[in-house]
C-alpha cells in the first residue's frame, strides 16, 4: 500500500511470555503485517534494549521492574502519538503488566504460550541448556518466577499455531476492540 494510513491513536500490542516461548517471532511477523497495512509500527524489544541500553543490568526483581517501567513509558509515549508498539517483553510479573495496562491505556495483552518440553527443544540461545547445567539461575519459565497472565485480551499457543495464525488472532481482536478499523 503506498503512503501511511494514520490511526488517531496508536496502541500497545505487549507480547509477554517466557523465554523460547515466540515473542520475537511474533513481534516481527506482526510488524510486518502492519506496515504492509499502512500503519506506523515500533517493537520494543526487550532482549534489544537490554543489549543497547544496559547490557549489565541483570535479572533480580528490581532489575527487571525497573526495565519494564522504562519499556512501558516508550510504549506510552508511541501509543500516544499515533504509533503501533509492539513491545515483546517476558514481563514476568502480573503486577507490572497490570501498571502497563493501566498508564498506556490502548493496550492489548497477549499471552505468547508454548509448552516447557518445547521451549526446551527451541532454546535458540541455549539458555535452557545452561540452566539444566547449572549455569545460570533464575531463567524464566524454568527456575525463574513468570505469573501467567489471568485475563489476556488474546492467548496464542505457538507450538500449536503458526505464526501467521497467531497475527491474525491479534490483528482480529486490535478490530473487535476498536483500535483497527
Ligand atoms: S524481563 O524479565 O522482562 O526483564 O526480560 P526481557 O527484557 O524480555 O529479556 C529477556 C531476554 O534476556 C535473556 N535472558 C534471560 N531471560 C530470562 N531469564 C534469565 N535468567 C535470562 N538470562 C538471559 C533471554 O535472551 C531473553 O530473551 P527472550 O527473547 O525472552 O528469550
Ligand atoms: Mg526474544
Amino acid at each position: 500500500m503506498d503512503g501511511l494510513r494514520n490511526i488517531e491513536k496508536g496502541f500497545t500490542i505487549w507480547l509477554t511470555g517466557p523465554s523460547g516461548a515466540g515473542k520475537t517471532t511474533l513481534a516481527v511477523k506482526l510488524a510486518r503485517k502492519l506496515r504492509e497495512m499502512g500503519y506506523r509500527v515500533e517493537i520494543l524489544d526487550g532482549d534489544t534494549i537490554r543489549k543497547t541500553l544496559y547490557p549489565e543490568l541483570g535479572f533480580s526483581k528490581e532489575a527487571r521492574e525497573m526495565h519494564n517501567r522504562i519499556v512501558i513509558h516508550m510504549a506510552r509515549l508511541l501509543s500516544r502519538n499515533g504509533v503501533i508498539a509492539i513491545v515483546s517483553l517476558i514481563s514476568p510479573y502480573r503486577a507490572v503488566r497490570e501498571r502497563a495496562r493501566k498508564e498506556i491505556g490502548d493496550f492489548i495483552e497477549v499471552y505468547v504460550y508454548a509448552p516447557l518440553e518445547v521451549r526446551i527443544q527451541r532454546d535458540p540461545k541455549g539458555l535452557y541448556a545452561r540452566a539444566m547445567r547449572g549455569e545460570i539461575k533464575g531463567l524464566t519459565g524454568y527456575d525463574g518466577v513468570y505469573e501467567e497472565p489471568e485475563n489476556p485480551e488474546v492467548r496464542v499457543d505457538s507450538s500449536r499455531m503458526t505464526p501467521e495464525e497467531e497475527v491474525e488472532a491479534v490483528i482480529e481482536k486490535a478490530r473487535e476492540l476498536g483500535y483497527l478499523p
